[in-house]
């Protein structure tokens, strides 16, 4: 599964200010990936692309406008996993008929499952269409910790090929990595990049390599080459960034620095709030400062 290690960017939509999607401002997000930031591979659907924010429609809709632009150029991994299984198997027959090169399946949220429900809906997507499935475990925003055994029993589920890993816990990455040698982990945070490849991990998934994919490209491969001195100085300053964007309100942030960038990014999907004059003002700053 080499096509599926390297850098990614969990891929940004841009949003009209009714809701709707801006395709021609999503197709530029694309572009700037991938041309600019030069990743590995695109992360449609996922949390930063608001996707828990859209209707089926609206979902489908981006995962064409994203491959329709993107051909062949870079890796395709498509987020359809959420709360509604059937819309979730829906969504992996769309984008493997569309191309995507994996399917990446949230864990199931809202309600508390027990660990079988929460197999029972991965068997169920897996066994569904004929792709890859990488885990995307988020327990910050989900709330669902899946321990090494557990991922152990994912892992032996046919198609399942490894993990999007999104947490701060070393001690759980580090055990996982030993326990499965040969699956597949992405880590989902930027700002600890250098530690995750420390870790051993395959590859990232992250929001800010929309507009700090460059930065983020030197970690990778810093760390990679045992330069831990030197990418651990990139990470200082990437992370110098990133806390600013935390501070200053996450995607409206990258959003508005896309925009600077020349991207046409757009607004936020409602409920979420889109960036306001103090924000649009301070995320102006961060790019003066750390991006220009
Ligand atoms: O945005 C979050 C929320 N995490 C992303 C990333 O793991 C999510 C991470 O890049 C993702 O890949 C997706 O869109 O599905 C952070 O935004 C970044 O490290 C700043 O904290 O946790």
């Amino acid at each position: 599964h080499d096509d599926l290690k390297g850098l990614h960017t969990a891929l940004m939509i841009s949003v009209n200010k009714d809701g709707s999607l801006n395709e021609e401002g999503t197709r530029q997000i694309v572009r700037h990936n991938i041309d600019r930031m030069k990743v590995d591979g695109l992360y449609v659907g996922g949390s930063t692309g608001e996707n828990f924010l859209l209707d089926t429609d609206m979902k489908k809709r981006v995962f064409e406008v994203v491959k329709d632009e993107a051909g062949s150029e870079v890796t395709l991994i498509g987020q359809i996993g959420g709360t509604n299984v059937y819309e979730a198997i829906d969504l992996a027959h769309f984008v493997t008929d569309l191309g995507y090169d994996a399917i990446s399946a949230v864990t199931p949220f809202y309600y508390k499952y027990n660990f079988e429900e929460i197999r029972d809906y991965y068997k169920m997507i897996a066994q569904a269409v004929d792709n890859r499935l990488l885990i995307y475990s988020i327990p910050d925003l989900t709330g669902v910790e899946i321990s090494v055994e557990n991922f152990k029993a994912l892992f032996e589920i046919d198609n399942i090929v490894g993990v999007k890993f999104t947490a701060a816990d070393f001690f759980l990455l580090e055990r996982l990595r030993k326990a499965c040698p040969d699956e597949l982990i992405l880590s989902g945070f930027d700002e600890m990049l250098l530690p995750a490849v420390v870790n051993g991990v395959d590859g990232a998934i992250g929001s800010t390599y929309n507009v700090n994919g460059v930065k983020a490209r030197e970690i990778f491969d810093l760390a990679r080459q045992n330069k831990i001195d030197q990418a651990l100085e990139v990470q200082h300053q990437t992370n110098d960034l990133i806390e600013a964007i935390l501070d200053n309100g996450l995607y409206p942030t990258i959003k508005e620095i896309l925009k600077l960038m020349g991207v046409d990014a757009g607004y936020n999907r409602r409920p979420m709030a889109s960036a306001s004059d103090s924000q649009i003002a301070q995320a102006k700053a961060i790019y003066d400062q750390y991006l220009s």
